[in-house]
């Protein structure tokens, strides 16, 4: 694992005046609060900001501080039309396909700030400090390499970006460095409580009529009791209709007790693709499995998009998520 290098990252934004942010496709708490919090902080410093988001952001998140000025870039023609930036800077994104449309505003330099262990450098420059627990940490740490006094609005934004990646200090993310910043954060006023209730109790009834389905198609392996999942067909979803966000679906067959590895599969309107989002305890990994269909994330939280129908992706996907309980 290289070092992260906090002050070439410093030195990028240092020599930038304008600066555009952004960050990965469907994009969450982590992503969008690392970004709102790095747009106050680098405006403080003098720099022209804007945030371009590949797709429209989640309403839930708009509580955060300064959310108004996220924009929605997602095509390519809306990206190749914005004024160029000195700065690209890229958070809380594994890979260059997941900036989107985003990837093509045009710019100087491409700074990749992340935490993901599977990012793939993609960056002119790459922030990538596998050891945080959040991308909103790897901004703080930038901060203080840039003599930025955080405030309120700033902590606000990292405080969402730490409950959201730690599932409420809850994920095996959840170490004692989680918990300094948790503190630190606090120490700057923040309001956990309505933090943690802004992100948590936001459903729609509709919200709830998709997790009733879940519930429904909830499948306990037959032959591993220990995997467990929700696989919704092109018709159920229909049938419902899609939420704006699939959020902590995931969830439902984690919280079964003996649960080790959890997925959600979901096919595309067209059956043509399943989005599968997978996690598990230590020392299990569901890493290896997105990889294997060219997608990433954490050890024990990550994704892919298997390239065939529902059905398809069971056959393929349950004997290597089985497998992972056995290696
Ligand atoms: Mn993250």
């Amino acid at each position: 694992m290289k070092r992260p290098n906090y002050l070439a990252a410093a030195r990028a934004i240092a020599d930038a005046a304008d600066i555009v942010l952004t960050t990965h496709i469907n994009s969450d708490a982590d992503g969008i609060g690392t970004s709102l919090a790095l747009a106050i902080a680098l405006e403080r410093l003098g720099k022209r900001v804007r945030f371009a988001c590949p797709t429209r952001p989640a309403s839930i998140y708009a509580f955060l501080p300064r959310f108004g000025m996220a924009q929605t870039i997602d095509t390519e023609v809306a990206a190749k039309a914005m004024p160029a930036c000195d700065l690209l800077l890229s958070s809380d994104c594994g890979d260059r396909k997941r900036l989107g449309a985003c990837s093509h505003i045009p710019h100087g330099k491409l700074l990749n700030l992340d935490h993901h262990v599977t990012n793939d450098r993609f960056g002119d420059l790459n922030l990538v400090d596998e050891v945080a627990t959040c991308s909103g940490m790897v901004a703080a740490k930038l901060l203080d390499r840039l003599d930025v006094d955080l405030d309120r609005e700033i902590a606000d934004n990292l405080y969402a970006t730490l409950v959201f990646d730690t599932g409420r200090f809850m994920h095996s993310n959840t170490d004692a460095a989680a918990f300094r910043f948790a503190a630190r954060l606090a120490d700057l006023g923040v309001d956990v409580s309505a933090i943690n209730r802004a992100l948590t109790y936001t459903k729609k009834p509709h919200d709830l009529a998709v997790t009733r389905l879940g519930i429904e198609r909830l499948r306990v392996d037959e032959q591993e009791p220990r995997l467990a999942g929700i696989a919704l067909s092109k018709e159920d979803i229909a049938a419902v209709g899609e939420p704006e966000d699939w959020g902590e679906m995931v969830d439902i067959p984690r919280s079964l007790a003996g649960n080790q590895v959890a997925y959600l599969m979901r096919e595309s309107k067209d059956g043509t693709m399943t989005r599968v989002s997978m996690r598990s305890n230590p020392p299990f990994q569901v890493a290896p499995v997105a990889q294997a269909f060219g997608g990433g994330g954490h050890l024990q939280a990550a994704g892919a998009t298997f390239p065939g129908s529902l059905a398809e992706c069971l056959r393929e996907m349950i004997p290597r998520l089985r497998r992972q309980l056995h290696d």
